[in-house]
């Protein structure tokens, strides 16, 4: 209560800030791109992670003009990016299910595209398969038509879902994220070992990109390096930090 309260407020004054978490190429080790992931600086709790405050913006309807306020900083990064010799660094942004059934995302992707001149492909949307999957005949379509404009499109959380391999088939993509629940014992654990290699194959395959999530130990990125992932994303690389922070680790040779 105390946040749905605060959450409308919190958007016209200015309490919200997209963090950055570092996309590597395995083979390169350069920095590719970033996942933005929202924060709340709010007034007494301090930051306040999403987990805590998405929920209730879908319940409420606030995550509309917060999903348009994420949008507009996402196209405003990759824009100053140009322009300080980091231009082939490429933003993703989560989608929440909301957004995607709506009406407005590809007017307001237009207009911000047309307005900055940005590569559409420096841009690229992570659906997760639940959002995807409360109505696939029309995330097929939506995914149709950003991809026709040339956005990329992430399957977010990968192999989380009921029906992964299913919509694989229904859906055009360019990546799929595995999740970081595969990628956690994957030194330890066979299973997860034979899934994550039998993934990245299946991906490659179809002509998907792979990202591996999650990834915190050296003994996992060179697993990951060995089965032809082809980016990693995650805490032995960089936590989700500042846009300053980012732009540091971006700028700084591999
Ligand atoms: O770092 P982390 O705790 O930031 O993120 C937790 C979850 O919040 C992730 O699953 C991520 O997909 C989601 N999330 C982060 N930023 C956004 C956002 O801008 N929009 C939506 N819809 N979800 C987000
Ligand atoms: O959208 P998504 O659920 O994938 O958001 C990524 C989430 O994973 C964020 O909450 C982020 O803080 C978290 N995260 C990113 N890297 C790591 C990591 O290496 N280990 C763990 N445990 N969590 C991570
Ligand atoms: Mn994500
Ligand atoms: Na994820």
């Amino acid at each position: 209560l105390l946040l749905e309260s605060r959450l409308w407020q919190a958007l016209d004054q200015g309490e919200f800030e997209l963090f950055l978490q570092a996309q590597i190429e395995l083979d390169s080790g350069r920095v590719i791109g970033a996942e933005a992931l929202l924060r709340w600086h709010h007034p007494e709790l301090g930051l306040v992670g999403p987990d805590r405050f998405i929920p209730i913006a879908e319940e409420s309807g606030l995550i509309l003009p917060l999903g348009d306020w994420v949008l507009k900083r996402a196209v405003q990064l990759l824009d100053r990016w140009r322009g300080m010799g980091l231009g082939h660094v490429r933003l993703a942004v989560n989608l929440s299910a909301r957004q995607c059934h709506g009406t407005g995302l590809l007017a307001q992707l237009d207009s911000l595209l047309t307005s900055t001149g940005i590569d559409p492909a420096l841009l690229e949307l992570e659906i997760t398969e639940s959002a995807a999957m409360q109505d696939p005949e029309r995330s097929r379509g939506l995914l149709q038509q950003l991809r026709s404009r040339g956005i990329k499109v992430a399957i977010d959380d990968f192999g989380t879902g009921y029906s992964s391999l299913s919509y694989l088939k229904l859906f055009e993509l360019d990546r799929i994220k595995i999740d970081r629940g595969f990628v956690k014992d994957i030194e330890t654990d066979p299973d997860d070992a034979v899934i994550v290699a039998a993934t990245i194959g299946l991906a490659h395959a179809l002509g998907l990109e792979v990202i591996a999530e999650g990834v915190e130990t050296q003994a996992q990125a060179s697993f990951l390096r060995s089965k032809h992932c082809d980016e990693a994303q995650g805490y032995l690389f960089a936590r989700p930090g500042t846009l300053a922070e980012f732009e540091a680790l971006a700028a700084a040779p591999a």
